[in-house]
């Protein structure tokens, strides 16, 4: 693994320099990342400029993504960027053209989609060009490919990277409007969906210059460009409730589950059926119901409903152990839910197999055990706390 690095200014320009000749030398270009709206966004938006200057992108999306960003899909295709998902047709991508591979927003390749059935082409080519733009420091983040120009900086999302190099390539091409001509509506919608998703509409910063920099400039933008215009997107606030939308048959399901949580002082225990992580809850096959991706949500309304705490407990059948997904609810954020870890170790003792998270949210995992055993001592814990710290 090569640790990713953290570059100088002024390298991180030369990068960008190199960036520009590389975009100039080659035509084809194919995306390629692990899809989440912010990786998705910064993509779009560069595909859009490269199908400005006539070359071609494709997009690599192997599953099917969150329904919230269609719109952001359809302005793709619009735009004669073609979106793959089929592995085969990726393999020809990568065997039989000088192409350029755009990673976004990918901090390790265990994120790849079907990294292990592609990595040995990838390695036959050796005329690929590989470029990696990315804000992950922490942790295992890495260097993915070995010859990769990278484009590594401190910011709160890849887009604001991407915007910074648009940015930069305005200036060097000299242009007096560079700004009107680097950022035309739909790079400033796609710009917008990274920003605001990874910041959580700018409750996350860690670097407020950028933020506000690119915020400031793309919302006021979005404003003036879609102005009167009442049936498109008109601001960075409709951008985040977009994507944040929770289609109406997972909120159907999500419903139908909430209703079995018993609620104790506060404090909701809902514990789920045996269901398969991979089927979807819903009765039309709505795979935005798959039960995995509903968990995030699922958790969050339990906390909501519940005042304080949410705890949602169930089997997971691939990992062969419980899951107990603590939150707190908005209005008793004051309280570290990580106080309650140790409650939790006393009460399944040689069974609790460790978890953790942050003040909000925490996670733990519980060994495979009698179902109503399990159940039992997820009570006691429910109870004990209703007790202890709410009476
Ligand atoms: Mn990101």
């Amino acid at each position: 693994m090569i640790k990713k690095k953290l570059f100088s200014d002024k390298s991180f320009e030369a990068n960008v320099y190199k960036f520009i000749s590389d975009i100039n030398d080659n035509s084809d270009f194919l995306f390629y990342f692990s899809p989440d709206p912010d990786a998705i966004g910064a993509s779009i938006a560069l595909s859009l400029y490269l199908s400005r200057k006539s070359k071609n992108s494709t997009i690599f999306l192997p599953d099917i993504i969150n329904p919230n960003l269609d719109f952001l899909l359809k302005i793709a295709v619009y735009n004669n960027i073609y979106i793959i998902s089929d592995l085969e047709e990726m393999l020809k991508l990568i065997n039989n053209k000088n192409i350029t591979v755009i990673t976004c927003d990918t901090p390790s390749h265990y994120l790849l989609p079907d990294y292990c059935q592609l990595k040995k082409n990838f390695h036959k080519n050796n005329n690929i060009c590989f470029i990696e733009i990315d804000h992950h420091f922490s942790g295992d983040s890495e260097k993915i490919f070995k010859n990769s120009l990278c484009l590594f900086k401190k910011s709160n999302s890849t887009s604001e990277i991407v915007a910074e190099v648009f940015e930069m390539i305005g200036r060097y091409n000299d242009y007096d409007n560079y700004i009107d001509l680097m950022f035309p509506r739909n790079i400033v919608l796609s710009l917008l969906v990274g920003i605001c998703f990874d910041t959580h509409f700018g409750k996350f910063v860690i670097d407020a210059n950028m933020f506000e920099k690119w915020f400031e400039l793309l919302s006021h933008r979005l404003v003036n460009l879609t102005w009167g215009n009442k049936k498109y997107i008109q601001t960075a606030e409709e951008v985040f409730n977009k994507i944040n939308q929770i289609s109406l048959s997972k909120k159907k399901v999500i419903n139908k589950l909430l209703n079995d949580m018993v609620v104790i002082n506060s404090i909701g225990l809902l514990i789920l059926p045996e269901y398969n992580k991979y089927d979807s809850l819903s009765d039309d096959g709505d795979p935005t119901c798959i039960l995995y991706k509903i968990i995030p949500d699922l958790t969050n309304m339990s906390a909501e409903r519940s005042k304080k705490i949410g705890i949602v407990a169930y089997y997971d059948d691939s990992l062969d152990l419980f899951l107990i997904k603590i939150r707190r609810s908005s209005m008793f954020n004051s309280f570290d839910i990580r106080k309650i870890d140790k409650l939790l170790k006393k009460i399944f003792k040689k069974n609790f197999l460790g978890g953790g998270g942050h003040e909000g949210a925490t996670s733990f995992k519980i060994k495979k055990m009698e179902r109503s055993q399990f159940i039992d001592d997820l009570k006691t814990f429910q109870n004990q706390l209703a007790v202890k710290f709410f009476l």
